[in-house]
């Protein structure tokens, strides 16, 4: 059975006390409320981390993950925040290759397999995006573009360490604009992205293998999307700064 998760992607988003206010109200929510075996994972900025590993304490099933990581181990890289430091301040997962990292930052599939075989070297859960922008969907290439996006960051890896992964299928014409793929469009494109697993790694390891779908996921389409057989769960932009909101799609299964 592989595992369902809802993850937070809060971006580049809150200062100091209304990340505690966010955090603090989840957390209670979630004690309160009953939800099934869901995996939450609150994705704060780098700054956050700490103080929001203090309040998720020990609740159940609610973990931290960071953003981003470095491709490097450690030394003299400014500005840069290595996969150790985020172990060794408590995240379990670390999301790679977000839609806007490739885009605004230039991450390229090579740069990614190295943030990932720091994330794992470290014992940190990469939560790994993928997606295609507008012009790839309109072409009808959307399968081979994202394909070779997992082709080439990930294939080297060994059957052990892809069964370590999450995937995180982001179209990007549904990222922030309100958009989002229908139910079927996403079952159909993860569907696609197990069968690539599968003809890799064989069926067991893309049958384990949770595939979310990001993109303006929100309470009022999460139960339809989630609803898909591939469909593992979520990574939450704009909806996971709500706590309500969060809650009730952590509870759309
Ligand atoms: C979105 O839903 O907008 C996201 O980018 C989630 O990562």
């Amino acid at each position: 059975m592989r595992k369902k998760i809802v993850a937070g992607n809060w971006k580049m988003n809150l200062g100091f006390d209304e990340g505690q206010k966010l955090t603090s109200e989840i957390v209670n929510m979630l004690k309160d409320e009953q939800h099934s075996d869901v995996t939450a994972i609150l994705n704060p900025p780098f700054v956050h981390l700490y103080p929001v590993k203090k309040l998720i304490g020990d609740t159940p099933n609610l973990f931290l993950g960071a953003q981003n990581c470095s491709d490097k181990a450690s030394g003299a890289y400014t500005g840069e925040i290595a996969a150790s430091m985020l172990a060794s301040f408590g995240a379990s997962f670390v999301i790679l290759g977000h839609s806007e990292r490739r885009e605004y930052f230039k991450e390229s599939n090579e740069l990614l397999t190295e943030k990932t075989k720091q994330a794992l070297a470290n014992g940190l859960t990469p939560i790994f995006c993928c997606g295609e922008p507008l012009d790839i969907r309109e072409a009808e290439t959307h399968e081979e573009y994202v394909k070779n996006q997992l082709t080439e960051s990930l294939f080297g890896f060994s059957a052990e360490e892809i069964s370590k992964l999450v995937i995180a299928y982001e179209p990007i014409w549904a990222i922030g604009t309100g958009k989002t793929a229908s139910s079927d469009q996403a079952q159909e494109m993860h569907a696609a992205l197990r069968g690539h697993f599968a003809s890799k790694y064989g069926q067991e390891v893309a049958d384990n293998l949770s595939i979310l779908y990001g993109g303006s996921c929100n309470p009022g389409n999460a139960k339809d999307i989630f609803s898909k057989p591939d469909v593992d769960g979520g990574l939450i932009g704009g909806a996971s700064l709500k706590s309500r909101d969060f809650v009730d799609i952590i509870k759309s299964f």
